[in-house]
This record gives structure tokens, C-alpha cells and sequence, in this order.
């Protein structure tokens, strides 16, 4: 559902131009770390671009923390797994990212606040064709465990 209000909020920019909007992101399953104050919290989930050229996450900004990078998981030599900052994530053309745990993910830093599951907080995407996105994003894993399995696959 949160792909749709991104997907409406770029028809009101684009106003008349919507044809020159080329790229058409969704951004699907996010969620972020339950963190207290001073521990680091890091947020997940797929970004999909349904247009079809190339676009660039270049940065990353957040109400709730001081400081955001984009981060990559790495395998150091000694097959210690370490996290690097990278200063881009490419998403091509009909094509999805996955942030996820173990891979790449936004790292959000010197939160101003606890972030408890059930939280919500707000993250603003920079995307070099796209520009800024802003995406809700849930404290807490969102595949939760199914409680009421008799519940429609598809209601939100
Ligand atoms: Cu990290």
C-alpha cells in the first residue's frame, strides 16, 4: 500500500508532465530495527523500480535519527562479517533492491528516540531520477508470525 501513496504523491508533483516520469518506485515490506537510544538501529525492505531506466539511492535522511548511511555486509578474509558504508545503491530498470539483514540496509544513527515495536518512523529517500521519496516505516519485523491464518491473503 505505501507503494500507491508514493506512486500518487509523484503524479501531483509531475502535475501535467507525467509521461517524463520515467521512473516509478515502490517501496514494499519495510521495516526497522527496535533500537533504544544508544544503540544503532538499521531499516529493511525492497525497493522496486517498475520504470525502465536505472535510478541511484544517493542518500538517506531520517526525523528519528541524527545520522543515516547506506551500509553493505561484507565477508572480511578472516570470514568475519563486517559492515561498510557505501555512498550509492543502483536499482535498475524493472528491477528490485532488497535491504535486508546480513546485506545491505540503511543504517540509522544517534536516534532521538527508542524505537519500540509499533513505532513508526519516517525515512526520506534521495533518488538521482526519482528525487526524495518519504516512506513510513514500521519498528518491528513486518512478516509478523500469522495469528489469524483464516484472514484473505490480501487485505492491508
Ligand atoms: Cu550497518
Amino acid at each position: 500500500m505505501r507503494g500507491w501513496q508514493v506512486l500518487c504523491l509523484v503524479s501531483v508533483l509531475s502535475g501535467g508532465s507525467l509521461a517524463a516520469v520515467e521512473s516509478v518506485l515502490q517501496f514494499r515490506d519495510f521495516w526497522a530495527r527496535p533500537a533504544g537510544r544508544a544503540i544503532p538501529s538499521a531499516a529493511y525492505g525492497v525497493i522496486v523500480n517498475n520504470g525502465a531506466k536505472a535510478d541511484t539511492l544517493l542518500e538517506v535522511t531520517s526525523a528519528q535519527a541524527a545520522r543515516v548511511e547506506l551500509h553493505e555486509t561484507v565477508r572480511d578474509p578472516q570470514g568475519r562479517m563486517q559492515m561498510r558504508k557505501v555512498e550509492r545503491i543502483v536499482i535498475g530498470g524493472r528491477d528490485s533492491v532488497i535491504l535486508r539483514p546480513g546485506g545491505l540496509h540503511i543504517m540509522l544513527y544517534d536516534l532521538q528516540q527508542v524505537l519500540r515495536p509499533g513505532d513508526t518512523i519516517e525515512l526520506r529517500l534521495r533518488f538521482a531520477q526519482a528525487g526524495w521519496q518519504q516512506i513510513a516505516c514500521p519498528v518491528g519485523r513486518s512478516q509478523q508470525p500469522r495469528r489469524r491464518p483464516t484472514l484473505p491473503e490480501h487485505h492491508h
